[in-house]
């Protein structure tokens, strides 16, 4: 009989709701009982039969399932397999999660420009301001006859990309995109989601003054001589792994592109309504966001297929420019998007006949490079206040996004992990946590939409993913389970010399294309990640990974209190 913790078992490392489903993964068990005792070993609370053997095919591993739904009495519990040991510590109670949902919002403020961290919000990890931006260059790319090459700008605030130092509109639109549809769907929840920032005793929800410390930011890339934005503001180069307040080469804005330009009208049309309910608080700023989401559109006209062509761009302008390129070949979606959030925010039919908002019936789960489900999101939640087309397209609509998570959800529960995520090989790649995190969105759409508890269930399982329940045995953000990275792809928490990384960071997971040229444990597609900071491709953080999850744990918390 063991005695020892092993990491064989594989669970949610946080926890479960009392009334919702309990399932842990055990890997390479033979059949016989499983046991649910205190830490201790010394009361079973629960006694089971592991599952029939199943086989992981991404991970080549044999799993059995130990399924405790049944046991719905708080407490901190083990799972105990006689012959294997006992699992990590977990928690059964109410409000399990309202801790991630909290960690992974406070993770924007440690991410945040221009603004020293500060012990009272910020612990141990606390450090200077870096990054001021207020003289950045105009590159090359980005001269036009107001603004030649080297023109200084002020550029100021928004948070870090990832684990480097730059600022990149198309990601920052996505981000900040799932931030407040987070408001817009759950704003009762939202009035009372707290996270200790500089800005929590304000009139706003947290999660708004976070989102305008990026917002901010995005008003400033825009050319107000026409309405063009900036693909990025970025360092020619990925800066070495210092702290923020080290880095101080120079920083640029570079060549405006379709995408940002769009990415950042929808974002900005969305801002707009959601801060027109602070009108008082924010004197003017609704009707800024408005402004500028119209002169991006109108500039979008113009230039509807202006692509971010890094290498290219190189060839003419000087210096090269090597960081992240955001580049996306495909501006449909990102059209749709745009023309959707200006058309709810203005009730303008115009914009609602500009593009084709339904090429076909797809509803992809989101992606930095695919938005078309932010615009579809949008227009379901906003039914009650169409105008006469659109609602009458709302049916179609529902229909759609209740299809696509059937899809996601059918025949999870056969998977080695019981998880949603991983169900597609190719839901393992660069950032495939976020892909697991947005399609509990979509689950989440469908449920609200039907309240039926299966798509509730099926958007949890990709929570318990990101927190254990997966081949890796990690939880993928920082700070939260027991076995979370700890070395994340994060300049600041290699550079801190704090041991434990900055926490509340989402890491992207295995993957298989292992861009990087660290060792990795396995090259399999649910295993291929390394806990090292060398491994940018599986362990790096970014803002559009942190999003979804902020979402999916929030909107999990606010469906339990209710
Ligand atoms: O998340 C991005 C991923 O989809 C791309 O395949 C990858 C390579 O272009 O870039 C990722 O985004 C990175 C960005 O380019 C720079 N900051 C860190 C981002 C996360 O790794």
């Amino acid at each position: 009989v063991a005695q020892h913790l092993t990491d064989s078992i594989r669970l949610n490392q946080v926890g479960f709701y009392p009334a919702a489903p309990k399932v842990a993964v055990v890997v390479g068990a033979a059949a016989g009982p499983f046991y649910i005792t205190t830490p201790d070993r010394a009361t079973v609370v629960f006694t089971g039969k592991l599952g029939e053997a199943r086989t992981a095919e991404l991970a080549h591993q044999q799993t059995r399932v130990a399924d405790f739904s049944a046991l719905t009495r708080p407490g901190t519990f083990v799972v105990w397999i006689p012959k294997v040991g006992y699992s990590y510590t977990f928690r059964i109670q109410p409000k399990v999660h309202e801790g991630v949902a909290q960690a992974a919002l406070k993770g924007y403020y440690y991410q945040r420009t221009a603004m020293a961290l500060l012990p009272a919000y910020a612990g141990r990890w606390s450090r200077p301001a870096g990054h001021p931006d207020t003289r950045v260059l105009v590159h090359g790319s980005a001269a036009s006859a107001a603004r030649p090459a080297g023109t200084v700008l002020s550029s100021p605030r928004g948070w870090y990309d990832a684990g480097d130092y730059n600022k990149y509109i198309v990601n920052s639109g996505i981000t900040v995109g799932t931030l407040l549809s987070l408001y817009e769907d759950f704003p009762a929840y939202c009035a009372q989601f707290k996270v200790n920032i500089p800005e929590s005793q304000n009139a706003l929800p947290d999660v708004l003054d976070e989102v305008l410390w990026n917002l901010r930011w995005m008003l400033t890339m825009q050319d107000p001589h026409d309405g063009g934005v900036y693909h990025k503001l970025t360092n020619a180069s990925f800066d070495a792994m210092v702290m923020p307040n080290q880095a101080t080469t120079p920083r640029y804005v570079v060549q405006k592109s379709t995408a940002a330009t769009l990415d950042f009208a929808a974002v900005l049309a969305q801002a707009s309504r959601v801060l027109r309910r602070f009108d008082k608080q924010l004197p003017g700023l609704a009707d800024s966001c408005l402004r500028a989401s119209r002169q991006a559109w109108d500039w979008a006209q113009v230039h509807p297929a202006v692509l971010y062509r890094q290498n290219e761009m190189n060839k003419q302008f000087q210096p090269a420019i090597v960081t992240g390129a955001y580049d996306d070949n495909s501006m449909q979606d990102e059209f749709i998007w745009a023309a959707t959030e200006l058309y709810i925010t203005t009730k303008d039919d115009r914009y609602y006949a500009a593009v084709p908002l339904f090429p076909d019936e797809q509803v992809p789960a989101p992606a930095w490079n695919q938005v078309r489900a932010l615009a579809y999101y949008s227009l379901a939640r906003s039914k009650a206040i169409l105008t006469p087309t659109a609602r009458q397209e709302v049916p179609k609509l529902e229909a759609r996004l209740i299809a696509a998570a059937d899809a996601l959800q059918q025949n999870y529960t056969a998977q080695a992990y019981q998880t949603v995520m991983g169900k597609r090989a190719a839901d393992y790649t660069w950032g495939g946590s976020a892909t697991a995190a947005n399609q509990g969105i979509l689950l989440i759409q469908a449920y609200h939409l039907t309240s039926k508890p299966q798509y509730l269930q099926a958007a949890l399982s990709n929570l318990d993913y990101l927190l254990g329940r997966n081949a890796t045995g990690y939880s993928f953000l920082t700070g939260s389970g027991t076995k979370s990275p700890q070395h994340p792809h994060h300049r600041p928490s290699e550079a801190d010399g704090i041991a434990a990384p900055v926490p509340g960071l989402l890491v992207g997971g295995p993957n298989p294309g292992r861009q990087d040229s660290c060792a990795y444990p396995s090259t399999l597609p649910a295993l291929a990640y390394s806990d090292n900071v060398c491994s940018y491709a599986s362990n790096e953080i970014a803002i559009n990974w942190n999003a979804p999850l902020v979402y999916l744990a929030a909107a999990l918390e606010a469906f339990q209190t209710k």
